[in-house]
């Protein structure tokens, strides 16, 4: 089934010399290949979501070409010419700095980091009852390799001002008109200057898609997608508090524990979301594959956190009820996903619930039940139905 899709189509391919470009196409309702892209799930077209097929996470890295897509404004950045851009870093700092591509590669020292991005949405259609969003799957995350500059060194090189709180990042996107706020995040000047947070010009060795951020993408090691703002050209040094439209009112949740609330009594205080919450996902068996009974049955899937890392991976083939220890993989990096696997004999025929649920290093586990009014930071416990016969 087609549907009058709009659909961002590269004119010519990406060196860092040529402007990129692109232009409207159809495409089918649910499945796009869009520009530097594999086929995806097409969540909205204006602005581009594009979720991440489940089976891509069976490879550690996640190739750019099936990296999710996640923008909030409509007028996403369709051309930006690599000679001419300018990262500008201004406001509290002694000396105002405009940096070219090749400025940052040049004048200062490379970096790299491999790091899971998740979105906060991620998963929000698991969520019951239901919560208006995006209705991600497991698909709005990835892990990347990414090298660029410390944003400590770029700030270190403005010189930033004494009593200086926060940082603001900026992307090249706007709204389509004015009244809607600009996609403006924000962290405190400590964490900017943690030597973690980098100015990435490259993902997984590429220089990173135009959909993913080109030229340049804010890496924020261990906390949600929302901060790791794409196309970034932008960075303002602020002597006060920043505040916007995506800080004070979006991208907030709950102070509960657990960042769980009840949809009739919504909790009163909520704060900016940060870390990565701890949860554990499976990427096989596929539910719609009937297993054997007696045959073994290859249980396979990934746990994350902020970076503080996980201790243990536990799998149920009973509901709940009893749990075993899976094995996991060596760390690929402290702020990677870590992947786990088990081998399962199915005994009898029968449909069955397997879970799985991660431990962090301080002994936290994943609880059943979890909700907030945005759906964001799942991390109670995945169900997966497995039929065998
Ligand atoms: N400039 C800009 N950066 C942005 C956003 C945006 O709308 N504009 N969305 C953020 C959110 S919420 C997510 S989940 C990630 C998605 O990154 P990706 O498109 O590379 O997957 O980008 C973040 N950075
Ligand atoms: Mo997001």
């Amino acid at each position: 089934m087609f549907a009058a899709t709009a659909v961002l189509l590269l004119a010519g391919c990406g060196g860092n010399k040529k402007p990129q470009q692109v232009e409207e196409v159809a495409a089918d309702s649910t499945l796009a290949t869009y520009p530097q892209k594999g086929p995806m799930k097409l969540l909205t077209d204006r602005p581009p979501q594009l979720e991440t097929p489940l089976e891509i996470f069976k490879q550690d890295i996640t190739p750019n070409e099936y990296f999710f897509v996640r923008w909030h404004l409509s007028q996403v950045v369709t051309r930006i010419d690599a000679d001419t851009f300018r990262l500008r870093i201004h406001g509290a700092v002694d000396k105002p700095l405009e940096l070219s591509l090749n400025d940052l590669k040049t004048k200062f020292p490379a970096d790299s980091t491999m790091a899971l991005c998740i979105c906060s949405g991620n998963s929000r259609s698991t969520f019951d009852p239901k919560i208006p969003g995006s209705q991600w799957g497991n698909g709005a995350m990835g892990n990347a390799v990414w090298k660029g500059v410390k944003l400590k060194y770029i700030l270190e090189a403005a010189g930033i001002k004494k009593g200086a709180v926060d940082v603001a990042v900026n992307g090249l996107d706007a709204g389509a008109i004015p009244s809607i706020p600009d996609y403006v995040k924000s962290l405190s000047v400590p964490h900017a200057l943690d030597g973690e947070v980098l100015v990435a010009y490259e993902m997984n060795g590429e220089e990173i898609p135009l959909l993913n951020g080109f030229p340049l993408k804010l890496v924020v090691p261990g906390w949600y997608a929302s901060y790791w703002i794409s196309s970034l050209a932008d960075v303002n040094v602020l002597s006060e508090k920043f505040s916007g439209f995506w800080m004070d009112k979006a991208y907030r949740i709950t102070t509960n524990p657990g960042m769980t609330e009840k949809p009739d009594s919504l909790s009163k205080e909520t704060v900016p979301l940060t870390g990565i919450k701890l949860h554990s996902i499976f990427v096989t068996p596929d539910f719609r594959v009937v297993q054997k009974a007696g045959a073994a049955c290859h249980l396979e899937g990934l746990a994350f956190n902020d970076g503080s890392g996980i201790s243990k991976v536990e799998i149920s083939v009973d509901g709940g009820k009893t749990w075993q220890l899976a094995t996991m993989n060596a760390p690929l990096s402290k702020y990677a996903w870590r992947r786990w696997k088990h081998e399962w004999t199915p005994a009898a025929a029968g449909t069955y619930d397997l879970a799985v649920r991660a431990t962090d290093m301080a002994g936290n586990t994943q609880p059943e039940q979890q909700w907030n009014r945005s759906g964001y930071a799942r991390g109670f416990i995945e169900h997966i139905k497995v039929k065998v016969q």
